[in-house]
């Protein structure tokens, strides 16, 4: 038996005395999003929306400014979280993959040491979860109305708006359960994934607002590698059915000359069936807004440029509308949580599965080791502590897992590849040279993003695009921080470049990367 085994098991049996004396451990929320950018949270400085809520958090703990994602899409980036190691170590490296349930996780060693878990919204591994006393899961992406469920195993449809339905789930949850332990609850929502369905409620919002367009929307990808220039993620090409949400009926007979999907995926299909799980109520109230702007569009003729922008307008202000409802669900959660009196006892994570693009470069998505796609929002509470301030260092999705397991008073096993921030919120500086990034789903899968991994630094990055060609770029974020202009065997550079790829490797031996 090894020292760390013996330290483990020894932890959670004074974790349990702990309990039976009555000694609290922290309860732990951990609050996930699906592409949540950074760029529409108030706390972090949006332009674009509200979200008092959110910045509630900030105001009451940790904003963290350079939170990287190992690897920028939806179920890698779960399976990151619950097991804090790199998807070619937890298997789980694109959506085609299937999550090995019976490996370590966070939850599962929670679980263990007496906390009762809970798991509830979005999941998106495809095996079912384990480690939870309760689960209850989107299918798949999951849908914005009448979404169908799985409870601990049983399906079913549930009416309603799904932002609203996984906190109603949660509350009801957290108010049914073993009392005497203290819990752990995932709460994790599908907004704002694409494709935007607001609720009924927020449809009016921002109607007759023109919000701004990010000055690198027309983007032409000059000194950027053919990944850049051959993507399909492009705003401009987004469905006029499942995207821009025309009126179904005029898709009846007709084709899409839209993009951004796989190759053999149905958009319009997708937006009737979206559609189509509306109630009677919920479609008259949906066709008083939407049949307006499809009106507008067939009795408009647009330039080039002005469509791009008239989809902008749309896509952005349905993407805002699902943070609205988004943010007014956690304000009902914590609600619920200073009316209970577990507020001050609960260690609250915020986060977003990654980033994702606002239209800078002309995109929405993410997938992409630049900052918008790879950068995602990380407020942390602490339990009994008013901790407000900001933090900078180089910290990562990684992180989560051993630092909810140190905040529970569980050592992290030493096979968890990231660092538990709390020694950093107590003030010690993270001792981390740079961020090593991979992406994998090329060419299957959707939006076309070749295959690239990197480094990222405080001031540099470093990426290189493989599998079809070998390209690489470095970025000089200070100088320019919409990496807009790739400097590499730039002379200027010479040494910066040597020097990150020889951290490159560092890392890549760090982390068992073949
Ligand atoms: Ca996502």
């Amino acid at each position: 038996m090894n020292k760390e085994y013996i330290i483990a098991i020894l932890s959670i049996i004074f974790f349990n005395i702990g309990i039976c004396f009555g000694q609290q451990k922290p309860n732990i929320l951990f609050i996930m999003t699906d592409d949540h950018s950074r760029h529409a949270i108030s706390a972090y400085g949006s332009k674009l929306v509200q979200t008092p809520n959110i910045d509630l958090l900030a105001e009451n703990g940790i904003l963290f400014n350079n939170c990287a994602v190992t690897n920028a899409i939806c179920g890698p980036s779960r399976a990151v979280a619950l097991t804090g190691k790199y998807s070619h170590i937890n298997g789980y490296k694109d959506n085609r993959s299937n999550f090995d349930g019976n490996q370590q996780t966070f939850p599962k060693l929670l679980q263990a040491a007496g906390y009762h878990t809970m798991m509830i919204g979005k999941w998106h591994l495809h095996s079912e979860p384990q480690g939870f006393d309760y689960w209850n899961i989107l299918i798949g992406q999951g849908n914005y109305y009448t979404p169908s469920m799985i409870e601990n195993g049983d399906t079913s449809e549930i009416e309603g708006y799904v932002t609203d339905i996984v906190t109603d789930l949660s509350i009801a949850q957290l108010s049914a359960r073993d009392q005497k332990k203290p819990f752990c609850l995932m709460y994790q929502q599908k907004a704002p994934h694409r494709n935007w369905m607001p609720s009924i409620k927020h449809l009016e919002l921002f109607k007759n607002d023109t919000l701004p367009i990010p000055d690198n929307f027309f983007d032409d990808y000059n000194t950027r590698s053919s990944a850049a220039k051959g993507q399909d993620l492009e705003v401009k090409n987004m469905y006029m059915s499942f995207d821009m949400k025309l009126d179904p009926k005029t898709f009846q007979n007709s084709t899409e000359n839209g993009s951004g999907g796989s190759k053999t995926w149905d958009a319009i299909n997708s937006w009737k069936n979206a559609y189509k799980r509306m109630s009677e109520t919920q479609k008259v109230e949906w066709d008083k807004h939407y049949k307006p702007l499809s009106e507008e569009f067939y009795n408009s003729s647009y330039s080039e440029k002005e469509l791009a922008e008239w989809k902008y307008q749309r896509y952005i202000k349905d993407y805002l509308r699902c943070i609205v409802s988004v943010d007014e669900n956690l304000g009902r959660m914590i609600d619920y949580l200073k009316e209970t009196g577990e507020w001050e006892n609960t260690l609250i994570i915020y986060t977003s599965d990654q980033g994702f693009f606002l239209g800078e470069h002309g995109w929405y998505d993410k997938r992409f080791m630049y900052e918008e796609s790879l950068i995602t929002p990380l407020i942390i509470k602490l339990p009994n502590k008013d901790s407000a301030s900001i933090n900078n260092d180089l910290v990562m999705n990684l992180d989560f897992a051993p630092t909810i397991l140190d905040y529970a008073g569980i050592p992290a096993p030493k096979d968890m590849q990231g660092k538990s921030l709390k020694p950093v919120i107590e003030g010690e500086k993270l001792k981390r040279k740079g961020q090593y990034y991979h992406y994998y789903e090329f060419p299957h899968g959707w939006h076309s993003v070749k295959k690239h991994y990197g480094v990222r630094t405080d001031n540099f990055k470093l990426i290189h695009y493989y599998n079809d060609s070998s390209e690489w770029e470095l970025f000089d974020l200070k100088n320019d921080p919409q990496e807009m202009n790739n400097i590499y065997n730039d002379t200027k550079y010479n040494s910066k470049q040597k020097e990150l790829h020889e951290l490159l490797i560092e890392l890549r031996l760090l982390y068992k990367e073949e």
